[in-house]
């Protein structure tokens, strides 16, 4: 285990409360420094300040890493797997009152501001209605019960207590639908969070109007109609005959709030959720298509996080200040600290999604009671982000950054009386990245969950080692242009892409619409600390090259065709995109929430013309 033993003396303690004040009153990092709180190199003043610490956090240098001497997270003793981990409950369809409309319906209290541009030519076959409301949840049955934000299923009027992980949507390519989203948020926020929203579909291909952009927030007592026509892209464009390229289809997605400036409290307070897609191949019943593990029985969601808990009063605690990015020291899956989870002795398909808000994650299955052993599981890799590799992988280990998901089918069979953890072996002291990618030795990384197998079941999923999935989509077309884009640590300790730090007013780059670019990504990494999960909204990415040279096999299997680039210390990977089928405004950002508050965002758009900016 990999916990914090400092003991905050009476001047930090005071540090501490007073920080949280700040958050508690709503205000973000720009606020900060408009009331002159922060410093010119970006350090709160020296009131906010634990006694010894920041020592050379800040301005260019972007050493240090985050409270050195000082750890603010310092969460209360808790006692491992105590409890089941939990899978959280699926959304039925409904019908609205009033019905879905094209245009925003602001009388009724909308607060979309576009007009649906696909509603017609998809229209939607199911509605859902979802409520973000404040609620209560037992993380471990030793620290308190917590105040968390969630989604809920239903209206305000018919919504019971939220999850976090939220409301599960079970979706299927073919059958577009429109999701109600009510935000029911209180100004009240309990210490931490600010009740203005906006839910991104990661990764949907949906129309950038119901895409839940950064800057496409809503107030508390609106609602948001999101429309998800569940189409493979390609659909209006290259393979409009076909109705989309299948080798596009995703299964694993999910979704979260966005709100600029605001999305690392948001979502650390609970605002997410699992949306998985289905089609013709990928069905979630063993007996057809893949033959993958069934859903729901042996198809099981899994959110990965780390939180920090108040050492005094065991509440869940944010830092508004932490800047290199948040490190917990309590290890969740599915809301849970440390669970168990009973399986069957036969294969799984677990979806896994790593929701940070800072942390990189390398899981690997270890034997309860010997960690060295090689009797264990085997375990495939099936996907990266919500793509289907072209075919399983056997592996090891699979690693995640914030936002990326692994999908990996493990067998259990022949293991019946045995337990396995999930054990991360990623080395990370800080917000910055993982600690030169250093995996450490097995039994002494992070057990985060059990896997406890029980007898065996009938199992009709196919063998993983004779499965073929789909191709990878053709990367052969020229691009109109190149543009680069560098992620680097501005004055202030802004993060910056370009230079230049988050603007909703400001629209950096047009994409045409139905061409193809080339997109370099540089991590300019200030001394080769500073890892970043590059996340680009709306289209699939495939890596061209990798410190120019094209991918190796293991390399595509990590990272190869994504949502989610994770730009490792000082590597600069080329990206090929289509962009196709729908408009308007999406964003490019690092998802490390704490450098996308702060504020390694832009905005680009795509449009009937595209822009010839090569270094927007
Ligand atoms: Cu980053």
């Amino acid at each position: 285990m990999h916990l914090l033993k400092y003991v905050l003396d009476k001047r930090a303690l005071a540090a501490l409360r007073r920080r949280q004040e700040i958050v508690k009153a709503g205000l973000s990092r720009r606020d900060l420094i408009k009331l002159g709180l922060l410093t010119s190199t970006g350090m709160l003043i020296k009131e906010f300040r634990p006694p010894d610490a920041w020592a050379q956090f800040g301005g260019g240098g972007g050493g240090g890493g985050d409270f050195q001497g000082f750890r603010l997270c310092n969460s209360p003793a808790t006692t491992p797997f105590m409890e089941q981990m939990p899978i959280p409950p699926v959304n039925v369809a409904t019908v609205l009152s009033p019905a879905p409309q094209a245009a925003p319906n602001t009388a009724a209290g909308e607060g979309r501001t576009l007009t649906h541009q696909a509603f017609n030519t998809f229209p939607f076959q199911k509605q859902y209605a979802v409520t973000q409301k404040p609620g209560t949840a037992v993380m471990h049955p030793q620290l308190p019960t917590q105040d968390i934000w969630g989604f809920a299923a239903g209206t305000p009027s018919t919504a019971g207590n939220p999850t976090a992980p939220g409301v599960t949507y079970v979706a299927k390519y073919g059958e577009p639908i429109l999701v109600r989203n009510y935000n029911q948020l209180p100004a009240a926020n309990g210490g931490f969070g600010l009740n203005s929203v906006t839910t991104h579909l990661h990764n949907g291909h949906t129309p950038a109007e119901s895409d839940g952009g950064p800057c496409m927030f809503f107030g508390t007592n609106k609602f948001y109609d999101h429309h998800y026509p569940n189409v493979l892209a390609g659909v209006l464009s290259t393979h409009q005959a076909q109705g989309g390229d299948i080798n596009e289809a995703m299964s694993s997605l999910w979704y979260h709030d966005h709100r600029v400036d605001f999305t690392a409290q948001n979502v650390y307070k609970g605002l997410h959720g699992h949306y998985l897609l289905f089609n013709q191949f990928d069905t979630g019943d063993e007996g057809t298509g893949f033959r993958l593990p069934s859903y729901p029985q042996f198809d099981i969601p899994i959110t990965f996080n780390d939180k920090c808990f108040d050492p005094q009063t065991g509440k869940l605690f944010f830092d508004l200040n932490n800047i290199a990015g948040i490190l917990g020291d309590k290890f969740l899956a599915n809301g849970k600290i440390q669970p168990f989870f009973p399986v069957a002795a036969r294969r799984y398909r677990f979806r896994c999604l790593n929701t940070g808000p800072s942390r990189f994650v390398q899981f690997f299955l270890t034997k309860v009671g010997d960690p060295t052993s090689t009797q264990k599981p085997k375990m495939w890799q099936i996907s990266n982000d919500g793509n289907l590799l072209p075919k399983p992988v056997l592996v090891n280990s699979f690693r995640m950054g914030v936002a990326e998901r692994v999908d990996v089918v493990i067998d259990f069979t022949g293991f019946s009386g045995q337990s396995f953890y999930f054990e991360n072996r990623l080395k990370q002291t800080d917000g910055r990245g993982a600690d030169g990618g250093q995996v450490l030795g097995a039994g002494q990384g992070i057990n985060q969950m059990r896997f406890d197998v029980g007898a065996p079941a009938p199992d009709g999923s196919a063998d993983p080692a004779t499965q073929k999935f789909y191709a990878l989509p053709s990367t052969t077309a020229t691009p109109r242009i190149t543009r680069t884009f560098e992620f680097s640590i501005g004055q202030g300790s802004q993060w910056t892409i370009n230079d230049q730090l988050m603007d909703c007013t400001d629209t950096r780059f047009r994409v045409q619409k139905n061409s193809v670019e080339r997109w370099r990504l540089i991590n300019n990494a200030n001394g080769g600390f500073w890892w970043h999960p590059i996340h680009i909204h709306f289209e699939e990415h495939q890596v061209l090259s990798i410190d120019g040279h094209a991918p190796s096999a293991t390399e595509l299997i990590q990272n190869g065709r994504k949502d989610v680039l994770r730009l490792e210390a000082g590597t600069t990977v080329d990206l090929f995109f289509r962009f196709r089928d729908f408009q308007g405004s999406y964003p490019m950002h690092c998802h490390n929430v704490v450098h996308e508050d702060h504020a390694m965002l832009l905005i680009f758009d795509i449009a009937a013309t595209g822009d010839n900016q090569t270094r927007p």
